[in-house]
Order: C-alpha cells, then structure tokens, then sequence
C-alpha cells in the first residue's frame, strides 16, 4: 500500500483527512525505481480568459482522496497501480511561476529530469499552454508523438504569440506531433487550421458509441506511440464548470472515462490533465472531481502502456 498510508486497520487515511498528494502516493522527489512521477504545474498566465488554473493541481490532489483508490484499485480498472508500480507525487514545479519564460524553461528542465531517469509522467495543470513544455521533453525521450487531444478548443490558433490556444500550432511547427497518428476530440468552437490533425468535433462524437470513439482514436494512433492532452473543458459546464474558458456541448464525466478505458493497449507514455480553475466551481468541487477522476484514469493508461498488459 502507499507509503503515506497511516491507518492501522486499513492501511489507508481517510479520505476526509491526511496528507494530500495525489491518490496519496508518497510524495518524493527520489526517483530511485519509481515507474511514474505525478507533477503539478500551478501556471495560468497562458490564460486568454479567466484566470485561476493556477490552483488547480493542489484543487485535483485534494478531491484525489475521493477518487477510491482501495486496495483493490480505482474502478473500472482491475488492480492497484500499486500492485505493478512505483509511483510518486513529485510535487509541483515549484520556481516563481509568474514569469511564462522561467516556467518554460523550469518545467522542461523538470521534465527532462524526471523522465531521463526512465519515469514516466504524468502532469496536472495548470492552464493548457503547459503541454507545449511537456512534449518538448516527451518528444526528446522518445520522438514525435501522436498527440490524443481532448478538448472544446484546438489549440492551433496561427499566433506567433504562446499561450494556452495556440501551443499545439508551435508544437506541429516544432515538429513535436505525428500529425498523422494525431486526432482532437471534442472541438465545439471554430478553427480554420486543422494542420492534418484528425478532429472528431463535438456533434460527431454525440452520434457516436463510446466504443465507436475509442475504436476511432486506436485507427488513428495505431501502434504510435502516444501522448494524451486532456483539457476538463472537454466535458460539457454542466460537469465541469470550474475551468476557464467553458463551451456548452459537451460530453459527460462518464463519455471521457469510457472512451479512456477504451484506449487500454495503446502505446501512452505520458500525459496531462489541465485547465482545472477551482474558483469557478460552484459546489463541492466537481470539475477537481472529474479532474482527479480521469488523471488517475490516463496514470492508469500509462500503467498499461509500461507493463504490457
Ligand atoms: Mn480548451
């Protein structure tokens, strides 16, 4: 069981109470055998609307005492990540983060640091614009990446500008994205420039099985390896309404977890799970929920990917 763990009688704290890492792994920076690191990036200055996605990794950690990691693993995944893996909390990206070139630059030293050491990762954001950081040190571990992009946005605004619309533009110009192993799922606001990106768009998924939309992001990806960008605004305000830049028409907690669960097998070596902004939530914080719930759902994703399963 976690090494945070302190109750006696079941080897776990409660979920009311305790330290707050995230799914109560212990937090470390000793990566010494550890499979896979969790690393929270408190950074919303790639906002273009509401700020606050600052606070969203320390919001996602919190509600991850609820998401039920019992000793018999998180539901509808069917064993402890514990049973297989090492994995820590890393903490956050913790220079001034009030500077977009230093948290640049200090979040793919970060990355690159933990990812040389042969762990994989998994980061909490934060605003969106973070990705771009994060697949420059994924793509220099393991070469351009299919990129599976939840999300009402794009994100390839042509802008020489960096924020949190338009760094899947630099990332494609950059060479970071196997375009044509990439699709964007979701999209429910206008965008001229796919860049070759396949995009099931909002409406499309809505007439479509879970299953049917898993089935078309494997087609895509094949067996690429690959990196998912999942923005909470993907799912509809009524779910998420804590994010910054929400868009009506959306899918379901339920919709993004069964087609994550139908990615099981694909190559994911790395993930993000953003643009969670606490203020906004109205009550008991859903949008962390719904954040912390599919996280842990990509950790569990990434799991597979290392064990072969
Ligand atoms: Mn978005």
């Amino acid at each position: 069981m976690t090494e945070s763990a302190i109750n006696p009688e079941n080897d776990r704290e409660t979920a009311y109470a305790g330290i707050l890492s995230f799914l109560r792994f212990p937090y470390s920076r000793d990566l010494k055998e550890v499979d896979i690191a969790v690393l929270g990036v408190p950074y919303d200055l790639g906002t273009t609307n509401r700020s606050g996605a600052r606070l969203g990794p320390r919001a996602i950690r919190e509600q991850s005492s609820l998401v039920g990691e019992f000793e018999w693993g998180v539901w509808p995944w069917e064993y402890h990540l514990s049973d297989h893996h090492k994995v820590v909390d890393y903490g956050d990206v913790c220079d001034f983060t009030a500077y977009p070139e230093r948290l640049t630059k200090e979040l793919e030293r970060t990355a690159n640091e933990i990812l040389s050491q042969d762990t994989a990762l998994l980061s909490l954001g934060g605003d969106h614009f973070i990705s771009l950081s994060l697949l420059r040190a994924h793509v220099k571990k393991h070469g351009p990446l299919a990129l599976i992009h939840f999300d009402a946005h794009t994100d390839t605004w042509v802008d020489e500008d960096y924020n949190h619309g338009t760094m899947f533009y630099h990332a494609i110009k950059e060479g970071l994205i196997d375009v044509e192993h990439s699709i964007q799922i979701g999209i429910r606001t206008p965008n001229p420039n796919s860049f070759g990106l396949q995009i099931l768009d909002a409406i499309t998924i809505d007439g479509m099985s879970n299953e049917e939309i898993s089935t078309a992001i494997r087609d895509r990806v094949q067996g690429k390896k690959a990196y998912i960008s999942f923005d909470i605004d993907f799912l509809d305000p009524a779910f998420a309404p804590g994010t910054g830049t929400p868009v009506p028409g959306g899918a379901t907690v339920m919709q993004g977890r069964a087609i994550l669960k139908g990615l099981k097998g694909l190559q994911v070596v790395g993930g993000d799970l953003v643009e969670v902004a606490p203020a906004y939530d109205p009550i008991g914080s859903i949008t962390a929920l719904a954040g912390a719930t599919l996280a842990c759902d990509i950790l569990y994703l990434i799991s597979e990917t290392l064990t072969g399963h």
